[in-house]
């Protein structure tokens, strides 16, 4: 994929996503990064991107030429989905990251001030997405914020040990708590089934874990959440299925009139 970000503040993308797994994707070529400096644009004798906004009121707006002319070069040979980053867009979910991912190219606008022209935003955006109900001094956190989260959905990106899949809201669930050596550690000690190589213990303590975090700090995603009925029975929200009578080993018996020893039928 091939993402092209407009933005007033170019250096602050490749110190934080040319690092760690993005850093190895960009490596290997499954990811490009290209920050564009919105300001090599602006035809403003002093260089300025911002204007005072009309009807008034306190502080700048972006102004609409240097993001038009930005645009009109970034998209050229191009053709890429265009995303601004606003508190007005609609929250990044898990969901959505993984969507974009399918994306072969995409532009990021980073804003600035209070916000861009509305007519840059009418004329070059696709879609607005916000990274969560509170504000930034600019889009630029929030672009790298949905770049890291997109792609470790993108093939190849994560490694093998890395898995998209098996984590926080995969299952819609919250995460259990993760350990590592040593198994005592300040007093701490890890809790002990995880030592004991028990396979379906670890696994049934790892989902009861999940289940107690979920609903202590996030209960409306029990509501959305993938449950087995094991996970219902747990939560109490149903009761235990009646249980399948064992059979005991069947010891020697005389022949009776018991349907289930009767000889088979010509
Ligand atoms: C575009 C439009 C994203 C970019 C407006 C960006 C939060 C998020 C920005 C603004 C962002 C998010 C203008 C909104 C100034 C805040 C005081 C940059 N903030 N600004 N206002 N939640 N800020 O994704």
């Amino acid at each position: 994929m091939r993402i092209k970000i407009l933005t007033l503040f170019p250096e602050m993308f490749m110190p934080v996503l040319g690092r760690s797994i993005t850093g190895r994707a960009i490596e290997r070529g499954i990811l490009a990064i290209e920050p564009i400096d919105i300001r090599a644009y602006t035809k403003n004798k002093h260089n300025r991107c911002d204007d005072y906004p009309y009807g008034g009121g306190a502080g700048m707006v972006m102004t609409p030429q240097p993001v038009y002319d930005c645009f009109r070069a970034a998209t050229k040979d191009f053709p890429a989905r265009r995303i601004l980053l606003s508190p007005r867009g609609k929250t990044l979910t898990q969901q959505r990251a993984r969507e974009l991912a399918q994306e072969e190219n995409l532009i990021f606008l980073c804003g600035h001030y209070e916000g861009v022209d509305q007519r840059a935003v009418d004329e070059w955006i696709d879609e607005e997405i916000s990274i969560g109900d509170y504000v930034l001094t600019g889009g630029e956190l929030a672009a790298m914020v949905v770049i890291d989260c997109l792609s470790r959905h993108i093939p190849g990106v994560l490694g093998s040990g890395e898995s998209a899949q098996e984590e926080s809201f995969s299952d819609g669930l919250l995460e259990y708590p993760q350990y590592t050596r040593p198994a005592l550690y300040e007093g701490r000690a890890v809790p002990e089934v995880l030592l004991s190589g028990h396979d379906a213990n670890i696994r049934t303590w790892r989902r009861e874990r999940s289940l107690d975090i979920t609903r202590e700090r996030r209960p409306e995603l029990l509501e959305k959440a993938e449950l087995t009925l094991e996970d219902r029975v747990y939560l109490g929200l149903e009761e235990p299925p009646p249980k399948r009578p064992r059979r005991r080993k069947k010891k020697a018996e005389a022949p009776g009139q018991d349907a289930q020893n009767l000889p088979e039928s010509p």
